[in-house]
Parts: structure tokens; C-alpha cells; sequence
């Protein structure tokens, strides 16, 4: 699914992506201490710290950074989106959601500290996330810090990452079209990415055109991670099980393969590239390189 028109900047990704991972790792240790009451900070210790990718903080930094920020302007905003996406799972996973066992390979939270603990360490997770941006962030303005807890809050609420589990929910068992399979991936995965690009340009400085080109750069990369993920679904399940209908088909869950067909889901995926790709052409190239490299990144993924 690589069919970028433009040639990628060269750039060592990987141990960008090693480097950037490893000093968000490092800052939401030291974010969130063990103390009184133990409980509650050691399980939301568990999953903050469980392993992610932290695609949502690196890219939060490399946005800073695109536009002359650096690095320590835009990290409590990312580990910001990482507390965020890490309650979402967490509250995902309860058994009155999708009522998971695993999540990163080790036992969900309520699993491991029980239901009670589980919904409380996702909301102190998102009060926390908040509380953070406001307090940690140093010499970005007022004004700025103003927008990026708007910015925070729309992600997640009624208008975001709630709205689309909300549409999720209600769509199980129901004839889901491709407009509705949209608006689910828009809410439940893009709005925390665009959240996390847009935070990154504001603290970072960014003028308003900038902000919103890196918005609809990051709305393609968003729906292409989905896009990518229903294919990956596909393909993945038809080599393990040697058929060539995988389990994806077998499920009633609705993705893109089965809307559209397996060749119109890849179409999609390289239109998401380049139009991600034609968003970054506002920037310079070189500067640009990181974003770049995630669009290729999340669209080439193997699993
Ligand atoms: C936000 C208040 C509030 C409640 C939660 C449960 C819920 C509402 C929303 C569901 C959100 C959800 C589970 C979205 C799926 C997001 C997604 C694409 C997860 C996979 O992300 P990766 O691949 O995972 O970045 P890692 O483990 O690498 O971090």
C-alpha cells in the first residue's frame, strides 16, 4: 500500500521512533510516582507503563518539532495523549465493553486490580492527563495553553473518542455502511492522533495554517491506521488459517475489506498516503521528514 507520489525525505525512523519512545517512557515514569493510596497509582502504572508504541506522544513531539519547538515544549502534552489513549483502553477492555483479558500482551487492568480499580485508574488517568498539560508545560503562552485544553477535551468527549465507542456499541449486530464505519475510526482513533499533531504544533508555535494542514494530515493518518488495521485483519488471518476468507469475514464486524473489497481497501490506504503526504507538502521537506516516514510507517505496518 505504498504508493507515495512524493519520494520519502531520507531519515533514520526507527531510531527516531527508538530515541522519542524511550524519553516519553522515561517522562510518564516520572509523571506519575508511586504514593498514597498505592493502589490506585501502581494500577495506573501498570498500563500506562505496559508497553505501548507511543505513537500518539512521538508524534505530538515531532509536530513541536516540525515547526521549531523542542522536545520539552511539547512532552507533557504527549504524555498527555498517552495517559488518555492508555484510560481508553483500560476502559475499553472492562467486561461491560468489549470484556478483554489481554491488552500489550499481559493481563487487562481490571484483571489484574479488579473493576473498581480499573474505572478509577482510567478516570484519574484522564483528570491526570489534564491536570498535567496545565502544570508540567514551561514557557508556552496562556493563549496556547488555552487551545490545547480545548483541543484535549473535544478529543475525548461526546464529540470524540466517547462519541465513537457510543456509535460502536450501538451499531453491534446492526448493517453498518461505510459512512458509519467512518465516523467510528474518525472518533475512536483519528480525533486522539489529530489531538496529539495539533497539541505538538501549538506548543511548538505554530501559526493557524500550519495547525491545520498538520490537522488534516493527521485526520488521513488517523482513518489509514484503521484502514490498514482491517486489511492487516484479512490478510493475516487468511495465511494462519489458509483459507482465503479470514476471520475477519467470519466475524460480524464491520471493516473496510468487507465493505469495499480487499483491492478498494488498499485503493483507500494509498489515497490516505498521499493526501497526508500532499498536506505535509506545505512544510519543508527535510523539517517535514519524521511525518513523513509515520504516514509510511503506519501505512506498511505487517501487524
Ligand atoms: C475516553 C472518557 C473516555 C472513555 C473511553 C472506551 C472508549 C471511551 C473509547 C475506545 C477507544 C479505543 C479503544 C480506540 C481504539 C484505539 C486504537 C487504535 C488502539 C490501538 O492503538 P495502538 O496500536 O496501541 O497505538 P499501542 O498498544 O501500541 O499503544
Amino acid at each position: 500500500s505504498n504508493s507515495n507520489t512524493i519520494p520519502l525525505p531520507p531519515f533514520a525512523f526507527d531510531e527516531y521512533m527508538k530515541t522519542k519512545a524511550k524519553s516519553v517512557n522515561k517522562a510518564l515514569d516520572d509523571a506519575i510516582p508511586i504514593q498514597h493510596p498505592i493502589k490506585i497509582h501502581e494500577s495506573m502504572r501498570y498500563s500506562l507503563l505496559a508497553g505501548g508504541k507511543r505513537v500518539r506522544p512521538v508524534l505530538c513531539i515531532a509536530a513541536c518539532e516540525l515547526v521549531g519547538g523542542d522536545e520539552a515544549a511539547a512532552m507533557p502534552s504527549a504524555c498527555a495523549m498517552e495517559m488518555i489513549h492508555t484510560m481508553s483502553l483500560i476502559h475499553d477492555d472492562l467486561p461491560c465493553m468489549d470484556n478483554d483479558d489481554l491488552r500489550r500482551g499481559k493481563p487487562t487492568n481490571h484483571i489484574k486490580y479488579g473493576e473498581e480499580t480499573a474505572i478509577l485508574a482510567g478516570d484519574a488517568l484522564l483528570s491526570f492527563s489534564f491536570e498535567h498539560v496545565a502544570r508540567a508545560t514551561k514557557n508556552v503562552s496562556p493563549d496556547r495553553m488555552i487551545r490545547v485544553i480545548g483541543e484535549l477535551g473535544s478529543a475525548v468527549g461526546s464529540e470524540g473518542l466517547v462519541a465513537g465507542q457510543i456509535v460502536d456499541i450501538d451499531s453491534e449486530g446492526k448493517e453498518v455502511s461505510l459512512s458509519d464505519l467512518e465516523y467510528i475510526h474518525i472518533h475512536k482513533t483519528a480525533k486522539l492522533l489529530e489531538a496529539a499533531v495539533v497539541c505538538g504544533a501549538i506548543v511548538g508555535g505554530a501559526d493557524d495554517e500550519s495547525v491545520e494542514r498538520m490537522r488534516k494530515y493527521a485526520r488521513c493518518i488517523g482513518l489509514l491506521f484503521q484502514v490498514v488495521d482491517d486489511i492487516l485483519d484479512v490478510t493475516k488471518s487468511s495465511e494462519e488459517l489458509g483459507k482465503t476468507a479470514g476471520k475477519d469475514l467470519a466475524t460480524d464486524k464491520a471493516t473496510y475489506p468487507k465493505l469495499l473489497g480487499i483491492d478498494e481497501a488498499r485503493k483507500l490506504a494509498a489515497k490516505l498516503v498521499e493526501q497526508a503526504n500532499q498536506e505535509l507538502a506545505y512544510f519543508d521537506a527535510a523539517k517535514a521528514a519524521p511525518l513523513y516516514h509515520f504516514a509510511n510507517y503506519i501505512a506498511s505496518r505487517q501487524n
